[in-house]
């Protein structure tokens, strides 16, 4: 785990000023290919993020350089968000992607997804973000959000996993 946060997730550092990042941290009991699978696919985030109600890929075919707009469930402080792929490496795990566009307060936001396994069985899944501070707010006020949307995120991540895991159809003999 420490390896893959030297190799992936370490942001600019010092962070730049009005900026903020942080790192979040999820073990699930699911094989990484489950994973990977649901992250991956770049056009569709709604397989396991709970605040996106749909997505459509507006440029691109799910690979580096594609950008998606989504749109959020009601009761947010937006509609919807324009974001593009940065990163996609199905041999080492990693996601990354950037907000491009939409109508909320995020602007220069970029997050990171990696997976690995240390036992073989089970995933551990890191995601860190760099994001401008919106005028008008606290730095502890934007992690706060964030971290708050991620992790809400992770745990559906791992409860979708999981329950592929329990339904998937037995091999048969
Ligand atoms: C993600 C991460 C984030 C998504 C944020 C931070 C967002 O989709 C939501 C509310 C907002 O106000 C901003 O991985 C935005 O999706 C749920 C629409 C971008």
């Amino acid at each position: 785990t420490s390896d893959m946060i030297r190799r992936f997730h370490t942001h600019p550092n010092p962070i730049p000023p009005g900026h903020c990042s942080s790192l979040h941290i999820e073990h699930i009991s699911a094989p990484l290919p489950i994973v990977w699978s649901l992250i991956s696919h770049f056009s569709r985030p709604q397989s396991y993020k709970p605040f996106v109600r749909s997505c459509q890929l507006c440029m691109g075919d799910g690979s580096i350089g594609s950008v998606r707009q989504i749109r959020v469930v009601s009761g947010l402080p937006a509609t919807s968000s324009t974001e593009q792929l940065d990163i996609l490496d199905h041999e080492q795990h990693v996601f990354g992607f950037s907000i491009v566009g939409g109508d909320h307060r995020l602007s220069n936001y970029r997050s990171r997804m990696t997976v690995h396994s240390e036992d073989g069985r089970t995933a551990v899944v890191l995601e860190s973000y760099l994001v401008e501070v919106p005028e008008g707010n606290t730095e502890e006020e934007t992690c706060i959000f964030v971290d708050t949307i991620i992790g809400c995120n992770l745990r559906s991540l791992a409860y979708v996993a999981e329950k592929m895991v329990r339904t998937a159809p037995p091999l048969t003999a």
